[in-house]
C-alpha cells in the first residue's frame, strides 16, 4: 500500500481520548487508511511532521448563515467558507430558507445550490428552514386533514408523501430548522407539531430556535414607544424568560410527538436546566447547542460607544496593542453585538453555559455565523445612518438592526485555546477538555447530521479532514517570521470573512490551526500566511468543497418513544 501522505509525530485527539504522542496518520487519496507508530514511506509519499502537536478532526460547523436574503451585507459562500477553512473547519452546514411565499421546497433548494456551487472552500450541506409547512411539504396526511376540515371529506386517498421525504431520500438534506420567533419564519405550536411528526417519520433532525415571540413583541413595542431604542435595549427586549418558556414548550412538543430535537444557540441558565432535566431525569432525546459568544461575551457589549470596537472597555478582554483609547464616540457601536438570543447580562449566565458544556447538557458548539457589516448602508448601522441623513423618519432602533454575529473563523481557536490553556478563560470553573472540544465541535455535529463514518473523527475510512495545531516547541518567542509570539490577540485584519469587525477583537488565543487538510490535501498553511502576508496561506480554491448528501442523523442523547407523564401505555398509538 503506497501512502500519498503521512502526518507523522502527531498527538491525535478523538472525542473520547488523547492518544499517546508520536503516532502517524496514513492517507491515501482523500481517506485516512492507517494510524500507527510508524508507516511505510514510498518515494512518492509526502510527509508532514506535526512535531508532536495535537491533531484534531476538521471542524464541523453545523450552524452557519451564508448568502441569506435578510443579511445583504453578510458573507456569501466564497468569503464565508474561506473564513471557515482558515479557522480549521472542513465541513459547514448552512441554511436553505423557505420564504412564506414559497410553496414548494424544490425551487428553494435549487436556488441555494446555485448560490453555493463552485464557491465553497470546504465541504457543505444545507438545513431547510421551513416557514410554510403546507401539504406539499408534509404530504398526504396533512393534505387529507386539511380537506377533511374544509370540505368534510373523509375518504380521499392521497399518495403524496410530501417533499420532506424526498429531501431525505433524493436530495441528501436530512435536517430542518424551525423558528418559534421572528414574524417572517415563526411557526405556531400546531405547525411545529405537524412538522415534528413528519420529521420523526422520515428521519430528519429537527433544530429549533426557541424564544417566545409574543413576549419579545410586547416588550419591544413598549420599549420603542418610550424611546428606549438604543442597541442596549435589544437584550432587555429578549429576556431569558422568553428563551426559558419556549425551551420548556418545545421540549413538551418533542415529548408529545416522540421527536428528537436540537435546541440551537442556548444561552440561559433556566433554559439549560430544562434541557438538562429532560435529558437526565426523563431520558428524552433533547440535544442542546451553544455558541462561543454565549460563553465569552456579555450584554455590556451592546452599550459600547466607541469604535473600533476593541474590547478594551471590558475587564475580561484587555486592549490589544495599538488601539487608541480616544476613539470617536459612536452611540450605535454596540449594534455590532446584536444577536438573538441576546448576549446575557452576568458572569453567572456565562458560567451556566460553561457548566452545561462540562456536565454534558450541550451536544454541539456551533458558531451561528450570521454576520452583517457595520459600516455599510445596508448593514448594522443602517437604521442610524438613514435617519441621520434624512433618508427616513423612522427612528433608529435595535429592532430594525440585522441580528447576528460573525464567528466562523474564531470558534475553534477560541475553544481549542480554552481546552489547552486554562488562563484563556481566566476562570478555574470554565473548563473544556480536549476530547470534549473534539466531540462538541466536530464528532457530535457530524453524527447528529448524518455524516458519521465520513466526517468528524480521525480513524481509518474517514475523510482525511484534519487540523494540525502548533506544537509547544513552535510557540516560543521570535525565532523568525514563522514563529509567533503566543498568545496572539485576535484582530479583524487577520480574519478572512468579508465583515468589518469581529466581536472577539483583542481576545488572546494560544494557538491557531497551522495546517488544515480537506480530504487529504493541505488547503490552509498558516506558516505561509505569517511569512508571506494575508491570503497567502490559503492553498485551496473556491469549488474545492463539495455538497454532502447526508444520511439520517443519529440520536446522541436519551431515547425517543417514552410516554409523556400521565399518558397511559399505548394511549398515544390511538392517534400517532
Ligand atoms: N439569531 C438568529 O436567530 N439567526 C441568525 C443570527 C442570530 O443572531
Ligand atoms: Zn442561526
Amino acid at each position: 500500500m503506497d501512502l500519498d501522505l503521512i502526518i507523522k509525530n502527531a498527538t491525535i485527539v478523538t472525542s473520547t481520548e488523547v492518544l499517546p504522542p508520536g503516532l502517524s496518520i496514513g492517507i491515501q487519496g482523500s481517506k485516512i487508511v492507517a494510524i500507527a507508530l510508524s508507516l511505510p514511506c514510498s518515494p512518492s509519499t509526502r510527509v508532514i511532521d506535526a512535531e508532536g502537536a495535537y491533531v484534531t478532526p476538521g471542524g464541523v460547523d453545523s450552524h452557519v448563515h451564508l448568502h441569506q436574503d435578510n443579511a445583504p451585507t453578510g458573507d456569501k459562500w466564497l468569503s464565508g467558507s474561506r473564513s471557515a477553512l482558515c479557522g480549521g473547519n472542513t465541513t459547514i452546514l448552512a441554511f436553505a430558507t423557505q420564504q412564506r411565499t414559497d410553496e414548494s421546497l424544490f425551487p428553494v433548494v435549487r436556488d441555494y445550490h446555485a448560490r453555493a456551487a463552485g464557491q465553497s472552500f470546504v465541504d457543505y450541506g444545507f438545513h431547510l428552514i421551513v416557514s410554510r409547512p403546507g401539504p406539499h411539504i408534509l404530504g398526504g396526511r396533512v393534505a387529507r386533514e386539511k380537506m377533511d376540515k374544509e370540505a368534510n371529506v373523509d375518504d380521499s386517498e392521497d399518495d403524496n408523501e410530501g417533499e420532506l421525504k424526498t429531501m431525505v431520500e433524493q436530495e441528501g438534506i436530512t435536517s430542518v430548522k424551525l423558528y418559534m420567533t421572528y414574524p417572517a419564519y415563526r411557526l405556531g405550536d400546531r405547525e411545529m407539531l405537524d412538522v415534528m411528526m413528519k420529521c420523526r417519520e422520515v428521519g430528519m433532525t429537527v433544530m429549533v430556535h426557541a424564544e417566545n415571540a409574543d413576549m419579545i413583541d410586547m416588550i419591544t413595542t413598549r420599549l420603542l414607544s418610550s424611546s428606549h431604542t438604543q442597541p442596549k435595549y435589544h437584550a432587555v427586549a429578549r429576556p431569558q424568560i422568553a428563551e426559558t418558556e419556549a425551551t420548556y414548550r418545545v421540549i413538551s412538543l418533542s415529548t408529545l410527538t416522540a421527536t428528537p430535537i436540537l435546541i440551537v444557540h442556548m444561552s440561559s441558565p433556566a433554559a439549560l436546566s430544562h434541557a438538562r432535566k429532560a435529558q437526565s431525569k426523563q431520558m428524552l432525546p433533547i440535544h442542546a447547542e451553544t455558541c462561543p459568544h454565549y460563553m465569552f461575551l456579555k450584554s455590556d457589549r451592546l452599550a459600547a460607544t466607541s469604535h473600533p470596537f476593541d474590547g478594551h472597555q471590558h475587564s475580561d478582554s484587555p486592549a490589544p496593542e495599538g488601539i487608541d483609547d480616544n476613539e470617536q464616540v459612536d452611540e450605535w457601536a454596540g449594534a455590532r453585538h446584536i444577536c438573538a438570543p441576546p448576549l446575557r447580562h452576568d458572569d453567572k449566565d456565562l458560567q451556566s453555559v460553561w457548566d452545561a458544556v462540562t456536565n454534558g447538557t450541550i451536544t454541539v458548539i456551533s458558531s451561528d455565523h450570521a454576520p452583517s457589516q457595520y459600516h455599510n448602508p445596508l448593514g448594522k448601522k443602517k437604521p442610524l445612518d438613514e435617519y441621520e441623513s434624512g433618508k427616513t423618519t423612522v427612528k433608529p432602533s435595535f429592532a430594525n438592526t440585522p441580528n447576528g454575529l460573525p464567528g466562523i473563523e474564531t470558534r475553534l481557536p477560541l475553544l481549542f485555546s480554552a481546552a489547552t490553556d486554562p488562563s484563556v478563560t481566566s476562570s478555574a470553573t470554565r473548563t473544556l477538555t480536549l476530547p470534549k472540544f473534539v466531540a462538541l465541535t466536530s464528532t457530535n455535529p457530524a453524527r447528529m447530521y448524518g455524516l458519521a463514518g465520513r466526517k468528524g473523527s480521525i480513524a481509518p475510512g474517514y475523510d482525511a479532514d484534519l487540523v494540525v495545531w502548533y506544537p509547544t516547541s513552535r510557540r516560543g518567542a521570535g525565532e523568525g517570521a514563522s514563529r509567533d509570539e503566543w498568545p496572539i490577540a485576535i484582530t479583524n485584519d487577520m480574519l478572512h470573512h468579508s465583515i468589518d469587525y469581529t466581536p472577539f477583537e483583542g481576545f488572546r488565543v494560544t494557538n491557531w490551526p497551522r495546517y488544515v487538510l480537506l480530504r487529504g490535501q493541505v488547503k490552509w498553511n498558516r506558516e505561509l500566511e505569517v511569512k508571506q502576508g494575508p491570503g497567502q496561506g490559503i492553498l485551496g480554491r473556491p469549488g474545492d468543497g463539495v455538497f454532502l448528501k447526508r444520511n439520517k442523523g443519529e440520536v446522541l442523547v436519551g431515547r425517543a418513544g417514552g410516554e409523556p407523564e400521565g399518558m397511559r401505555m399505548g394511549e398515544r398509538e390511538s392517534w400517532m
